[in-house]
């Protein structure tokens, strides 16, 4: 039987799940594992890291902090002592483990893009919302909203600082794939990723751009290019050797948002040199912003208020404790990195939890961002035509 919400309150500790153990799942087991080392958050236990293979999950579970292992995270999110499941598998994997987990009465928190399909991301969101209403709690973890520099931005555009945005340009580049040798992953498969550049990492792109103005996209015309159209198989299953790459490895977009804001979209997995560069540049009629992950702890400010001659970017470094969550951490000027955006992410979700307040982003804003994602899609389909957000 399930724990109502009431009893979960009363018990000790809120017991954690995480299902995956790769890339993400080591990067959110780091989060879980600080987090409360620095920030003031509800006891929680790390329970149990769920992967498909036995041997490989036992030590990832050992390494990272976990309780236990297990391989069916079917028999996990019913457990009495599991309170939060923490989603870091593969898109594809997403919409099944997020519905059952909700129904089961389970936080959770699912890894960004929310789901491979729009149909998906609309039954997560159907599920969230019911959830909502017995006072379980959703979020997906698009971390860079946990950059402190992002989260400045932010304020700074709330407060007036731009005066009226008008329009922001977002790119985000990386070169992994510029090797035509690179070999094949579920990242390369449509039907495990859903999406190549688009999703992965132009997914982080869109949610700035409306995270960041407080706007929404509602027009699109998008492009996307596969530019190595097969791949060394890993697992032989190809002709030759080789496996179709069936999703796109750069995409781009102009966007029309709420507020006569323009934006435009870049999003490449073969950029030769750039390895993880999220850059966003916010233009209005007071002043400017701009920020490059690869320089994660400074923020651009150019001030148009200032009198002409004294103007220029200037270079804060986001670094002070009143700066967005950096008083938990090291004296000013002892930089944090792009492991801190988990443990920033994991206090806000515990602490949503705690105060039943309601967390953000939410599944809802997940599902924004993939409408947005299925409408560069079907403009790029249709020979870049002007299309129009289904929200
Ligand atoms: C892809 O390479 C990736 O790992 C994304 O999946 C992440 O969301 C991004 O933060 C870094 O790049």
């Amino acid at each position: 039987m399930t724990e109502s919400p009431d009893n979960i309150g009363a018990r000790k500790s809120l017991g954690v799940a995480a299902i995956g153990y790769a890339f993400m799942g080591k990067a959110h087991s780091n989060a879980w594992r600080n987090v409360a080392s620095f920030f003031d958050v509800p006891a929680f236990e790390q329970k149990v890291l769920v992967g498909r293979d036995a041997a490989a999950v036992a030590e990832a579970a050992a390494a990272y902090g976990w309780a236990e292992s297990a391989t069916d995270w079917r028999t996990v999110i019913t457990r009495d002592d599991i309170d939060v499941v923490d989603i870091c598998a593969p898109g594809w994997m997403h919409a099944d483990i997020a519905i059952a987990a909700l129904e089961a009465g389970k936080h959770v928190l699912v890894e960004k893009p929310l789901a491979n399909t729009l149909a998906e991301a609309e039954l997560m969101t159907a599920a969230a919302a019911k959830a909502r209403a017995r006072g379980v709690q959703s979020m997906i973890g698009f971390n860079y909203r946990r950059v402190p520099a992002l989260a400045l931005a932010k304020e700074l555009i709330a407060e007036g600082r731009l005066g009226t945005v008008r329009h922001v340009r977002a790119a985000y580049l990386q070169d992994w794939l510029a090797d035509a040798q690179a070999p094949m992953t579920w990242r390369l498969r449509k039907e495990t990723a859903g999406s190549g550049a688009l999703g992965d990492i132009a997914s982080h792109a869109i949610d700035q751009i409306q995270y960041l103005t407080g706007q929404v996209i509602t027009e699109v015309t998008g492009t996307l290019r596969t530019f190595v159209g097969q791949r060394p198989s890993t697992d032989d299953a190809g002709q030759d050797g080789l496996e179709d790459v069936t999703v796109d490895d750069a995409a781009w977009a102009t966007l029309g948002l709420t507020g006569n804001i323009g934006a435009s979209l870049e999003a490449s997995r073969v950029a030769t040199g750039q390895k993880n560069s999220l850059r966003i540049e916010i233009y209005g009629t007071a002043g400017s912003l701009t920020f490059d992950l690869e320089n994660l702890n400074e923020l651009g400010f150019l001030d148009a208020t200032a009198p002409a001659r004294e103007q220029g970017f200037r270079r804060i470094l986001v670094n002070e404790p009143d700066h967005p969550y950096l008083e938990a951490w090291w004296p000013q000027g002892h930089i944090i990195g792009w492991e801190h955006t988990f443990t920033h992410q994991v206090r806000d979700f515990l602490t949503a939890i705690k105060d039943g307040t309601a967390p953000s982003p939410s599944f809802e804003e997940g599902l924004q961002v993939q409408q947005v994602l299925d409408a560069v899609e079907e403009s790029a389909a249709n020979k870049s035509t002007l299309t129009v957000v289904r929200h």
